[in-house]
């Protein structure tokens, strides 16, 4: 699927206190926004128009808008975030997705589900039950997507924090796969990377318009998604992944003809 848009926020000053179990030291927010502005250069240069937002002190992880919502092509969902301290954040995001979706949806209490645990595979959406995303939610996310024509299917996972820290879809029947993925007879039918332990980072990467983004530094990663002939753009992400925020978690990408 082609891309048109994407929605970012900058990351915050208070990013340092933003939720991790990473383990890396604290964020150096100045280091952040160059690695932000980075970011947002990248998917410009994939030919989408960024919609770029401020950051917001309250909100030590907004940066990470992508666990706000999904975006299907039919309908935008307003998730509900599963970390307390992150449920305030979709607020902030309903007003922009107005202007583009004529369709929203919600998740509401007691379901909760991230975006980070929702996998679209063209349209076919896999839905992992982590800390975040509860099997209410996963069930409500479902319920959108048959009223709409579309299917999905909830995944079993127990160490990772999102389905997508461990896994991205590529295109063209292409998975890259982290941990507790690799094994998962679901995922059987898929042509695999399989990420090596050390680099289990790089799991989460995403692709805009035919071009693969990347964290810098995974080599043998980046040279297995060459090798299944991705063109690979590399970026810096060692401020995010001290709160665990991988390249997918930075942005909402949507297609919308205005
Ligand atoms: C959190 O724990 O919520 C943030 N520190 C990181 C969120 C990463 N988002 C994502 O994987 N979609």
């Amino acid at each position: 699927m082609n891309f048109t848009h994407a929605i970012v926020k900058k990351p915050c000053q208070n990013i340092i206190k933003g939720i991790t179990r990473a383990n890396l030291g604290f964020p150096n927010y100045e280091l952040a926004l160059a690695q932000h502005q980075k970011y947002v250069e990248a998917l410009e240069s994939c030919s989408l128009n960024v919609i770029l937002r401020e950051a917001d002190e309250n909100y030590p992880d907004s940066t990470f808008v992508e666990d706000t919502a999904v975006m299907t092509r039919e309908c935008a969902v307003i998730t509900n975030p599963g970390a307390l301290s992150r449920k305030g954040e979709i607020a902030a995001i309903e007003p922009i997705i107005k202007k583009y979706f004529k369709k929203i949806e919600r998740i509401e209490s007691p379901g909760t589900l991230e975006g980070g645990d929702v996998m679209d595979v063209d349209g076919f959406y896999y839905i992992g039950l982590s800390e975040r995303t509860n099997r209410k939610g996963a069930q409500q996310f479902l319920d959108i997507l048959r009223k709409y024509g579309m299917d999905g299917m909830m995944v079993g996972m127990s160490e990772m924090l999102h389905l997508k820290t461990g896994l991205s879809y590529l295109g063209n029947n292409v998975l890259m796969s982290a941990g507790e993925f690799q094994t998962n007879s679901l995922f059987a039918d898929f042509s695999k990377i399989k990420v090596l332990h050390q680099e289990t980072y790089a799991a989460n990467c995403i692709n805009i318009n035919g071009k693969v983004i990347v964290p810098s530094g995974f080599h043998e990663s980046r040279k297995m998604i060459e090798i299944y002939g991705f063109e690979t753009i590399a970026l810096d992400m060692s401020e995010f992944q001290k709160v665990d925020g991988g390249l997918s978690c930075l942005s909402l990408r949507f297609v919308s003809e205005i």
